[in-house]
């Protein structure tokens, strides 16, 4: 089994569950800052030219959701989605929302280039986006365990949904937000970056929160 990633994406949720089985895989890392999320060798791969892609076997699957579905019922020990109903519909329910809604958004303040061409047009997109982006912040925060809790999103063990939890509440730095103004959240990314389970994806991914602050000179 291989995963292609680029650290902080939200290859980290794949990661993440592959981690939660406890099973090899191979890690390929693609820079996506250097474009080579459309070079000829990878659109051979995924010609939709993103990341996260899994290749199992014959298999080779994109799409955060379809992932995490098809790793859920493959190690379904994991606890990479919860198994009854309803908080398995619930999950999907939460998983579709960041993916479709929050995710979007993000690419709408991230990637500019792809919604708008000219300069004016793609300042207003980010600071229309960076507002929405921050609104469905706080709707995550409010559904994540009080500070000081040791629950996860979905109950009493992590699964797929604090991981992009974690990269969603990342990306905020990115946005010029605040992580710090969404307490629940910023707790609970911070216990699954400590989880010794997933001190290898933290470690390969180079993971943090926020970029260490620079010694003084
Ligand atoms: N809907 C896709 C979104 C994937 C996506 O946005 N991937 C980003 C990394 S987080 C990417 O590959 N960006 C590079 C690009 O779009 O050129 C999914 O769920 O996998």
């Amino acid at each position: 089994m291989k995963l292609y990633f680029a650290p902080g994406a939200c290859s980290f949720v794949p990661h993440v569950s592959l981690a939660l089985a406890g099973v090899p895989f191979e890690l390929q890392m693609l820079k996506l800052h250097k474009g080579e999320q459309s070079s000829p060798e990878f659109l051979a791969i995924n010609p939709r030219g993103q990341l996260p892609v899994l290749v199992d076997g014959d298999l080779v699957l994109d799409q955060v959701v379809a992932i995490t579905v098809y790793l859920d019922e493959r190690f379904p020990e994991a606890g990479i989605l919860p198994k009854a109903q309803p908080a398995r519909a619930r999950a999907l329910s939460t998983l579709a929302w960041m993916n479709g809604a929050m995710h979007a958004t993000f690419a709408h303040v991230f990637m500019t280039h792809k919604f708008a061409s000219d300069a004016e047009a793609k300042a207003h997109v980010k600071a229309h986006n960076v507002k929405v982006y921050d609104a469905q912040l706080q709707t995550l925060d409010a559904m994540c365990p009080v500070v000081g809790s040791d629950a996860w999103l979905m109950g009493d063990a992590p699964c797929a949904l604090d991981a992009y939890a974690t990269t969603l509440l990342r990306w905020s730095g990115l946005a010029g937000l605040t992580l710090q103004s969404y307490p629940r959240l910023f707790a609970l990314a911070s216990r699954l970056l400590a989880l010794p389970q997933l001190a290898q994806v933290v470690a390969a991914e180079r993971y943090q929160l926020e970029p260490a602050p620079k010694p003084a000179a």
